[in-house]
Formats: structure tokens, C-alpha cells, sequence
């Protein structure tokens, strides 16, 4: 289907629009100034949008409208980390939006919203189509969709089920989560002295994140650590919330736990809560690896009550830009375009390294 139209959207940095109509409305973190700058936007292309309604938003004549039109249908708010990549994406596209517009809806961790949200930008004729898929599976129709309206998708920080077709994306920008979960064991397997009793953390269940890091931590475990044993692994959902839950049920269950993977380092924050209110000390009496790097971890491992984070970067904006112009432009480019990640020790976290993280 040839796009004949495209929306006129706003940039929607002071309010994350629910696509699914009707929904909860939650604004992201922005500073008055960018604010201001998406306000003065939002009221050149269209107060209803302001509104936080995609589906109100007025359609208009595409001619001569040359801007690079983005449609991102984030998960949610589940975690520091998801906030930092939301904040990039809008602060990024708040700074360009001489050549950039950005329709940003926040799905509230539910899939349902997620594929509302891209059925409202195939509606709106987006140029590209973003988004972090909740889950693995349940992709087909609406990526199909997006195909027979020529709209390109990058999918970005998770991915989909392999089995159900490369094809039905154009790309994905993500770091590699088995790498992630295989680094995670090295550095328990060195914390441990090779020997222990280890609890998981899992993320949300069905995220490829999850199933990945689950799947290079538990492989390489179970083939080069014999004397390492995982007693029990529960999902935490990636929330600091649950993930303090678990690690109380964990701790309740069993009395010699040595040490805790955790799928993202928001449950690590909150196991860390868990394990001194169970009178032990986190990062001594129990081990704690996290996946993600954002700020917190850093500062718990610097407070010495974590031991390592294996960073997965959230700042993705520049690269998700810039290949959704080259698609537009009709270029090819790479099917995983993969991000650079550090491993962090406590040896490696000095107050320098604190103060200079971007997340
Ligand atoms: C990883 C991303 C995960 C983070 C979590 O790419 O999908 O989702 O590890 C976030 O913090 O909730």
C-alpha cells in the first residue's frame, strides 16, 4: 500500500500517548525547558495529539512534509533502565525536530497496547515503526500488517521468536542478551571460588531478555561450574518490586544461598533490600550480579553491597534515528545491529566511574 498521508504527530516528550485510547496517561521525566520546547510543538501540529490521544490526532496533507516520521511504542515504565531509553529516544528526537517527529506511545507493560499502538501508526503512515517487543510470541499478524502497508520495523532491546520469521522485521538494535548471561556466570564462577548455592532472578517471563540472559547464565553453569548449584529460579517481572518479593520467598526457603543472578539490576536493588532485612549482608554474605548498569547498581557496588553489573545500554536513540532515515531512504542495513557492552566488577567502580555514567 503506497503511503498516501502522513500524520502530522508531535512530539510528545511531556506526555506519553497511550495508543490504545482511552488508557492510563503517564508523563516521562523531561526537564520544564524540553518540556516547553514539545508543548510549542505540539501546538504547531495538532493540540488533540497534546491530549494524549493518537487516535484523535488530526490527519493531514503529507505533501511537502519531508520530516522523518517515527511511530515508538514503548513497553512501559517497568524500570530504570526502560526510563533511561524512553528519555533518550525523546530527548533526542526533541533536539531534531527540525527533521524528526516522534509518536511515543507507552503500552503499560501490556502487549494488547503495544499492538494497538502500532496499528495506530500504520493508520497515521508513519514512516518507521519502533518498538521493544514485551515478549517473544504474538507478533505475526500485526508485523504482517506493517509489511503489506510497507512500513519498515526496527525492533529495538528485545526481539522476537526466531521460528516465527526474520522477515516480518526490517532490523533489530540490542545488545546480546546470552553474552549477557554468559558473563554473568564467569564472574559468579570467580565470585564462588567455583562453588555455591545460587538463586535467579528472571525478568519478565517470555521477554527474549529474560529467556536469553536465563539461557547463557544456566548453559554455562551447567557446563563448566559442577560444583555451583542453582536451588530455585522465579520470575521478578524486572521490577525492583518483585524482584525484593522473591529474593524474601527465596530467603524464607532456603538458609544457604551464597549468591544471587539477577536478570536486570532493578531486582538487584530490590534483593539487596530483601537480604539486609534479612539481617545478612548483600555483596558479602550473599553475592549479587546484575544486568542493565544503570546508576543504582553502580552505587550499590561502590557501597560494596553489590558485586558486578553486566551493562546492557539503553542509549539507543542516536542509532534508532538514524537507521530508521536510512530505511526511509530505502537503504539496506544489518538484520542485528548489535550494541557494545562492559562487564563491571567492583575493581572496575570507582566514584569517577559513578559520576560519569549516562544512566
Ligand atoms: C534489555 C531490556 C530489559 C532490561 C530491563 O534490553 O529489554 O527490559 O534489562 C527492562 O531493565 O525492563
Amino acid at each position: 500500500m503506497k503511503k498516501t498521508l502522513v500524520l502530522l504527530t508531535s512530539l510528545t516528550m511531556a506526555f506519553a500517548l497511550t495508543a490504545c485510547g482511552g488508557g492510563d496517561t503517564s508523563t516521562s521525566a523531561t526537564s520544564a525547558a524540553q518540556t516547553e520546547a514539545v508543548q510549542t510543538e505540539a501546538a504547531q501540529t495538532g493540540a488533540a495529539q497534546a491530549e494524549g490521544n493518537t487516535e484523535a490526532a488530526p490527519k493531514a496533507d503529507a505533501s511537502g512534509n519531508d520530516k522523518l516520521v517515527v511511530g515508538f511504542a514503548q513497553i512501559g515504565q517497568e524500570s530504570g533502565w526502560r526510563d533511561a531509553e524512553t528519555n533518550d529516544v525523546q530527548w533526542y528526537a526533541a533536539r531534531n525536530t527540525d527533521t524528526i517527529e516522534l509518536s511515543f506511545a507507552d503500552a503499560q507493560q501490556k502487549q494488547e497496547n503495544q499492538i494497538k499502538a502500532i496499528r495506530n501508526f500504520i493508520e497515521m503512515g508513519v514512516d518507521v515503526i519502533v518498538f521493544p517487543p514485551v515478549v517473544e510470541t504474538g507478533w505475526e499478524a500485526v508485523l504482517t500488517e506493517c509489511q503489506e502497508a510497507d512500513i519498515p520495523v526496527i525492533l529495538v532491546d528485545r526481539g522476537i521468536d526466531p521460528s516465527a520469521g526474520e522477515d516480518l522485521y526490517t532490523t533489530m538494535i540490542a545488545s546480546d542478551h546470552v553474552w549477557a548471561g554468559e558473563q554473568a556466570a564467569i564472574v559468579m564462577d570467580e565470585l564462588l571460588g567455583g562453588q555455591g548455592k545460587v538463586v535467579e532472578l528472571e525478568g519478565t517471563v517470555g521477554a527474549s531478555a529474560a529467556v536469553q540472559r536465563k539461557k547463557g547464565f544456566d548453559e554455562y553453569i551447567a557446563a563448566n561450574c559442577p560444583d555451583i548449584e542453582i536451588l530455585d529460579s522465579q520470575t521478578g517481572d524486572f521490577t525492583r518490586a518483585m524482584g525484593k518479593e522473591v529474593m524474601e520467598s527465596f530467603l524464607k526457603t532456603y538458609d544457604d544461598i551464597d549468591a544471587v543472578f539477577c536478570h536486570n539490576d532493578d531486582m538487584a536493588l530490590g534483593a539487596i533490600e530483601a537480604i539486609k532485612e534479612a539481617g545478612k549482608k548483600p555483596g558479602e554474605d550473599v553475592k549479587i550480579i546484575g544486568v542493565d548498569g544503570v546508576k543504582g547498581a553502580f552505587e550499590a557496588i561502590l557501597a560494596g553491597e553489590m558485586n558486578c553489573t553486566v551493562e546492557c545500554t539503553p542509549i539507543l536513540a542516536e542509532q534508532i534515528f538514524d537507521t530508521a532515515a536510512k530505511l526511509k531512504n530505502g537503504e539496506t542495513v544489518d538484520k542485528w545491529i548489535m550494541s557494545a557492552d562492559g562487564v563491571y566488577t567492583a575493581d572496575k567502580v570507582t566514584q569517577e566511574v559513578v559520576d560519569g555514567r549516562q544512566y
